[in-house]
């Protein structure tokens, strides 16, 4: 076995440490790696877990009109089934878990701020991390689950296999594990490499999954591509002796796409990464052309404090950034310091925007017609860099 990095992209901060003038950041090396054995795309060097997700943590779900219609329509699934138990693990504000009865939904959420929050309305919610001590304790409690539901979750734990051991100890002999992540094949296709930061610990293809499931007895019974989060896949897995959902056609069709797309072959990651180093001088090459430097950034988002720390953008190319999140306001961007400020409207003075946050393009662009009409422009690097 063999782990080759393959992406370096500098030093960065803590990506969701919003911070305000003159507070302290704390800074690693982000770099990218791919395990020949298992086919896992992870971190090069993991940050420790306390430093990203505490009580102040900024990310709040709900934020999006889309992400908030997502999980009505995921919900809607899951009711299908009949559950009468189900956990969610990383159950942010919410968005998920109150789409059900306190009575049938536990959540478990080590940021203190959200999981209080849940408290507040009734959960019950476990501010803690997922671990198989946290399993047990569950376990003698409540019992086993009929569905345990992780989205955007499952790829922020570095100990991928413990976590999956877990799963599997609390899951019914007919529950299912339904998890959704950001898909390292349309990373790859998009040329997004901001989905590489410190609280992604891996980026899973399927062809990773696959064999990480099975070495806990899971076996995946059904996929969906999602266009959330910049494409995402969402996993149905079951216990391998569960006989209640049965194996779709979805899994072989995904597992044999990645192995053209090459997604278990250095050499793909290695031309990823040369793709990436030219995204970074075209992204400085387009601003620098523009000579009215109204520039704003729109989403603080993780990802786009990854492109400003790479690509060293700091407020000599954007004025500031605009932000829904009030605990993302009147702070600044980790590492490069560009202030954000409470998203109204784009100011007539402003030409472009950097669209931070690329993966509502669509609900952005509808909202942002005013801008467009009168000849404002976005720019993004995804899936190559240009003016919308
Ligand atoms: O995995 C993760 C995903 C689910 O969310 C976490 N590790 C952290 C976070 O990543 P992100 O910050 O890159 O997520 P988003 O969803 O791309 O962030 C969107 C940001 O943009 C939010 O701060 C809200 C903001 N926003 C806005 O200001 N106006 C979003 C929209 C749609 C808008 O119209």
């Amino acid at each position: 076995m063999s782990i080759t990095e393959f992406l370096n992209l500098g030093r960065q901060p803590i990506a969701n440490n919003f911070i305000k003038n003159g507070e302290k950041e704390l800074f690693f090396n982000l770099g990218a790696s791919f395990n020949d054995e298992t086919n896992l795309v992870s971190l090069s060097n993991f940050v420790d877990k306390n430093k990203l997700f505490h009580d102040q943590y900024a990310y709040s779900s709900s934020m999006s009109i889309t992400m908030k219609k997502h999980f009505k329509q995921i919900a809607e699934i899951i009711k299908k089934f009949n559950p009468s138990k189900i956990l969610e693990i990383g159950s942010n504000d919410g968005a998920f878990l109150f789409n059900f009865s306190p009575k049938k939904a536990i959540a478990v959420e080590p940021c203190g701020n959200f999981s209080n929050l849940l408290k507040k309305a009734g959960y019950i919610s476990y501010t803690r991390f997922w671990d198989l001590n946290l399993v047990n304790e569950i376990l003698s409690k409540y019992g086993k689950m009929d569905i345990i539901y992780a989205a955007n979750c499952m790829c922020h734990i570095p100990e991928i296999e413990e976590s999956l051991l877990a799963v599997k100890n609390l899951l019914n002999d007919n529950g299912i594990l339904i998890f959704e992540d950001p898909s390292l094949e349309e990373m790859i296709k998009r040329g997004s490499y901001d989905q590489i930061y410190d609280e992604h610990a891996h980026i899973f293809s399927i062809l990773s999954l696959n064999k990480l499931l099975n070495n806990n007895n899971l076996e995946i019974r059904k996929i969906e591509k999602l266009s959330v989060h910049g494409g995402s896949n969402r996993i149905y897995a079951t216990l391998n002796k569960n006989n209640f959902l049965k194996k779709d056609n979805s899994v072989d069709k995904f597992i044999k796409n990645e192995e053209l797309n090459g997604l278990n072959k250095l050499n793909t990651f290695i031309e990823f990464s040369n793709k990436i180093k030219k995204s970074k001088i075209d992204l400085i090459s387009l601003l620098d052309s523009i000579k009215d430097k109204n520039i704003i950034g729109y989403g603080a988002t993780s990802k786009s404090v990854v492109v400003y720390n790479y690509c060293k953008i700091k407020d000599n190319y954007i004025n500031y950034v605009v932000d829904t999140t009030p605990s993302k306001q009147n702070k600044l961007i980790p590492g490069v310091h560009i202030p954000i400020i409470k998203y109204t409207k784009i100011k007539n003075n402003i030409n472009y925007a950097f669209l931070g946050a690329w993966n509502y393009e669509k609900e952005i662009l509808k909202k942002e017609q005013d801008f467009i009409k009168r000849g404002g422009r976005f720019i993004t690097h995804v899936p190559y860099v240009r003016i919308i």
